[in-house]
C-alpha cells in the first residue's frame, strides 16, 4: 500500500507529540476514529483483489498495532507528568505552625460534648449514635412511657404527619431512643453514652427547641446504685476539675428508672458571683437512676437476670456552669465575636492526659 511509511511516521509523530491527555485523544481519534486516516485505508480494502486484501490487511493491522501501544505509552507518560505537576503543586508543608486565625474557633457545645465523651471513655463507655427523627416506640413506649402518659405533654414533642401505615414520626425528645435500640439489638454486657441533638417544642429564656444532652447506660448482671453514685461522682469531679466538689443524690421520678435520683453539686454564690465547689449552695446537673425493668423487659432483656444504671446530662447547662456563659440563647446566635470569645482553639482535641479544656 502507497504512503504507509508516511502515514507511520505522521501518526507516530502525532502521538509523541501530543503534550496533554486532551491533545493526545484528539490525535487518537484523528488516526483510528471512525473518520481518521487508518479507518480511511481500512475502507479501500473492499476494492481489492482477495490476495492484496490479505496482505494490506496485515500490514495496516500491524500499523494499528504499532499505533495502539504508542498511544498507550504516551498516555502512560502524560498521566505521570500530570501526577507530578499536582503533587508539587498541592504540596502540603506539615511542619508549618498552625495559623489558628485561618481556622476558627470550636463552638462551646462540641467541645463540652468532647469534653464529656473523653471522661467516659476513658471509664470505658463506648460512643452509640441514632437517627433523630424517631418513632413513637423508640421514643416513649420502650421507655415505659404508654400513649397518655403525662410524661408524653411534658416532652413537649415535634411530631411529623400521619403515616399511610398509621402513627407519626416525631424528633427525638432526648437520646434514650439510642440506648433503646442497642439494648434491642444485642445482649448485656452494655456500657455506652449516647451524645447529640434533642428537640422539644418549647422557647424561652432557659428552653431551646433544640438542645444537646449526653445520656449514659450501663447494663451488666450485678450494677448497683454504688455503681451509679461512683461513676457520677467521678464524672463532675473530672468535668469541672474540681477534686472537692460535694456532690449529692436527691431522690426523683422518671418513668424510665426506679428508683431515680437527680444530681446537684455544690456552689457558693458570694458578691453575685457563682463557684462551684465547697460552699453553702446547690446547683442540679445530672438526673439518673436504675433502669426500670419494663424498660429492660421491652428491649428482650430479661430484669431477672440483667439490671443497670442510666443517666442524662444537659450539654449547654454543663458548658454555661463551667464557662461562665450566662445566657442559653447566645449558644445558637452564630455571633462570630461570641464565638471569639467563648470558642476553643480548633486543635486542642480534650483528652484527659493534657487537661479538658486549655
Ligand atoms: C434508657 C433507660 C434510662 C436516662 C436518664 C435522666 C435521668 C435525666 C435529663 C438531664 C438534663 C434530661 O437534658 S436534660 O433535661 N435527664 O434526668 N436521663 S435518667 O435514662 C434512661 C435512658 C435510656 C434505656
Amino acid at each position: 500500500m502507497d504512503g504507509l511509511d508516511n502515514l507511520r511516521s505522521e501518526a507516530l509523530a502525532a502521538v509523541s507529540n501530543a503534550s496533554s491527555i486532551e491533545a493526545l485523544e484528539g490525535a487518537r481519534v484523528a488516526i483510528l476514529g471512525k473518520k481518521g486516516s487508518v479507518s480511511a485505508l481500512m475502507s479501500g480494502l473492499g476494492a481489492m483483489t482477495p490476495d492484496e486484501r490479505k496482505a494490506a490487511g496485515q500490514q495496516l493491522n500491524s500499523l494499528k498495532d504499532d499505533i495502539q501501544t504508542a498511544l498507550a505509552a504516551r498516555k502512560a507518560e502524560l498521566e505521570a507528568k500530570a501526577l507530578e505537576e499536582r503533587l508539587v503543586r498541592e504540596r502540603v508543608d506539615v511542619t508549618l505552625p498552625v495559623r489558628p486565625e485561618q481556622v476558627g474557633r470550636v463552638h462551646p457545645i462540641p467541645q463540652v460534648m468532647e469534653e464529656i465523651t473523653a471522661i467516659f471513655a476513658q471509664m470505658g463507655f463506648e460512643v452509640a449514635e441514632g437517627p433523630d427523627i424517631e418513632d413513637d416506640f423508640h421514643n416513649f413506649t420502650a421507655l415505659n412511657i404508654p400513649p397518655e402518659h403525662p410524661a408524653r405533654q411534658m416532652h413537649d414533642t415535634f411530631y411529623f404527619g400521619e403515616r399511610a401505615e398509621g402513627g407519626r414520626h416525631l424528633l427525638r425528645t432526648h437520646t434514650s431512643p439510642v440506648q433503646i435500640r442497642t439494648m434491642c439489638a444485642g445482649q448485656p454486657p452494655i456500657r455506652i453514652i449516647a451524645p447529640g441533638r434533642t428537640y422539644r417544642c418549647d422557647s424561652d429564656m432557659t428552653h431551646t427547641p433544640m438542645f444537646h444532652q449526653v445520656e449514659g447506660l450501663v447494663i451488666d448482671e450485678s450494677a448497683h446504685m454504688g455503681h451509679l453514685k461512683g461513676c457520677l461522682i467521678e464524672f463532675v469531679r473530672s468535668f469541672f476539675e474540681i477534686d472537692d466538689v460535694p456532690v449529692r443524690f436527691r431522690p426523683s421520678f422518671f418513668p424510665f428508672t426506679e428508683p431515680s435520683a437527680e444530681v446537684d453539686i455544690g456552689c457558693s454564690r458570694e458578691g453575685g458571683e457563682l463557684k462551684i465547689g465547697p460552699g453553702k449552695g446547690w446547683l442540679e446537673v445530672l438526673g439518673c437512676g436504675m433502669v426500670h425493668p419494663n424498660v429492660l423487659r421491652s428491649c428482650g432483656i430479661d430484669p431477672s437476670r440483667y439490671q443497670g444504671f442510666a443517666f442524662g446530662v444537659g450539654v449547654e447547662r454543663m458548658a454555661m456552669l463551667k464557662y461562665g456563659i450566662p445566657d442559653l440563647r447566645t449558644f445558637f446566635d452564630s455571633d462570630i465575636r461570641w464565638l471569639e470569645h467563648y470558642g476553643f482553639a480548633a486543635f486542642d482535641v480534650p483528652g484527659l492526659v493534657g487537661g479538658l479544656a486549655r
